[in-house]
């Protein structure tokens, strides 16, 4: 088959700057081989491997002499990179593997997805860089665990869009999904079969699967971000030990999907031993700078325990290291200065991000009615929920982040993230079925600069993405606002 030549700036997200060159397209041959910089090795075997699986060839790698060259310099920012094509040599530079990285996402857009018997890539050069530092997704495991495995296969699907950070949702009422040292039960208790939603998707993380998945992502340059709702959404964890609610009273399990009803106890000092135990262990597996303490949907919390809360909380990740990340009603104390607080909500209401934002605190931007992958694409979506309306591709896609909170612009802005919440959710092909093709979207956000972003030209590209998307066996949404491919 003779693969149809893409077009340089056919790539999602769409890069800063794209230069075609018509004359200079670069027809890989059968002697193609890939030269090094010898820090870079890793990353061109990974190039190798893709020239390998498109075309068939050998695909050495060398230190010299080889048509597609990959080099460890320019650029002093951690993610940009440039791909220069020409009719002799293709080279890919950045500053960092990171860089480089990111330079493979866009090759292998611009090649064809399966085997093809003539390769050509479109000539020109391609310069790039992020607009956000943060541009993250995040999986629910607590209603519904996902295997290591399953997380694996998530993980290589969203940085082809230049994912960076995976938020991973280990507890909530339903369910504890991450072991944690010294207390056992939280696991075999509550992370065991029928602990998910409808008592359908039990399971849980062993510390080592979790080091392995976080070390698997570290590979992916993708950060994982582990979050431990907390005060609320803990009935899991006070089954599973009594003496974590207020009367020592023995719960029981819920596999329903109401919020709100759970709450650790303010005035016990049980609770800040468990909390801070939690956040040392979370800590110590956990090699990126961020934890997340939840802190969202507390209304069984009196507002006055929910600030003693936090106020005693908050300070226990910068103790052992991290950065606290929290739902965005943490922001109603006084936050450490490195603290993140993420915006959720669909209206603005004064709920302390202005402020905070005005402090000086960065924010991750996941307004429900833009961002959340769990909300349904249409009244008929057969998966999903609507309590913050209907989310199609082109809502997902038509908004910006730097417009949605007064006080909280461009400069206050750490990032973006599409948080897929998995009450309704029961595989991995139902979790592909919502995160594609709007996760492209709000990684387009993330990395693409406002000026150049344009629903034509991503309606175009996804369309472009369905056949690769079908060739990589993963079950995108054929939604009615795309003409498909
Ligand atoms: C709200 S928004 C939640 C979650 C639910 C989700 C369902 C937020 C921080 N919390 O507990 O799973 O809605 O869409």
């Amino acid at each position: 088959m003779r693969a149809t030549l893409r077009r340089l700036g056919d790539v999602i997200p769409l890069p800063v700057s794209v230069r075609p060159e018509a004359a200079a397209n670069f027809q890989v041959s059968p002697t193609v081989a890939v030269s090094a910089d010898p820090a870079a090795a890793g990353i061109a075997e990974q190039v190798a491997e893709l020239l390998r699986r498109v075309t068939g060839h050998p695909v050495p790698v060398t230190e010299a002499g080889g048509s597609i060259k990959i080099l460890l310099e320019g650029y002093d920012k951690n993610e940009a990179y440039r791909i220069d094509v020409a009719a002799t040599g293709v080279t890919l530079r950045a500053a960092t593997e990171q860089g480089l990285f990111n330079a493979l996402q866009t090759l292998r857009q611009l090649l064809p997805e399966g085997r093809a018997d003539e390769v050509v890539l479109p000539g020109g050069t391609i310069e790039d860089e992020p607009r956000f530092a943060y541009r993250g997704t995040m999986l629910d495991l607590a209603r519904h665990f996902f295997t290591p495995d399953e997380i694996k296969s998530y993980l290589d699907q969203i940085v082809q869009f230049k994912i960076n950070h995976l938020h991973l949702h280990l507890s909530d009422d339903q369910g504890w999904r991450l072991e944690i040292p010294g207390w056992p039960r939280l696991t075999e208790v509550s992370g065991g079969e029928g602990t998910g939603v409808d008592g359908v998707g039990g399971g849980f993380l062993t510390t080592a699967e979790y080091t392995d998945l976080v070390a698997y992502a570290e590979r992916r340059f993708v950060t994982i971000v582990p979050e431990i709702d907390l005060p609320g959404h803990v009935n899991a964890a006070q089954v599973a030990y009594p003496e974590l609610t207020c009367d020592g009273e023995q719960l029981t399990a819920r596999t329903d999907a109401e919020v709100g009803y759970s709450s650790l106890c303010a005035n016990r000092e049980e609770t800040y031993a468990f909390v801070e135990d939690v956040i040392r262990e979370v800590a110590a597996l956990t090699p990126g700078p961020f934890l997340h303490i939840g802190g969202d949907e507390a209304f069984s919390t009196p507002p006055e325990d929910y600030r003693t809360f936090l106020n005693r909380v908050l300070p226990m990740p910068g103790k052992y290291g991290k950065r606290a990340v929290g739902w965005h009603e943490m922001a109603a104390v006084e936050l450490p200065p490195s603290a993140v607080p993420q915006y959720w909500r669909i209206e603005p209401a004064d709920d302390g991000v202005a402020r905070a934002a005005r402090d000086g605190h960065q924010v991750i931007m996941s307004p429900a009615d833009r961002s959340y992958l769990d909300m349904k694409y249409d009244k008929d979506s057969p998966l999903g929920l609507d309590w913050a309306g209907v989310v199609g591709v082109e809502r997902s896609y038509d908004w910006d982040p730097a417009d949605r909170l007064p006080g909280v612009g461009e400069e206050s802005l750490l990032g973006v993230e599409a948080p897929l919440w998995s009450e309704t959710l029961r595989s991995p092909a139902d979790v592909e079925f919502m995160a594609f093709p709007r996760l492209p979207a709000i990684a387009e956000i993330g990395w693409t600069p406002r000026a150049a972003r344009d629903w034509a030209s991503f309606q175009a590209r996804v369309a472009a993405f369905g056949p690769r998307w079908t060739t990589q066996g993963v079950n995108f949404h054929r939604s009615r606002e795309i003409d498909w491919e």
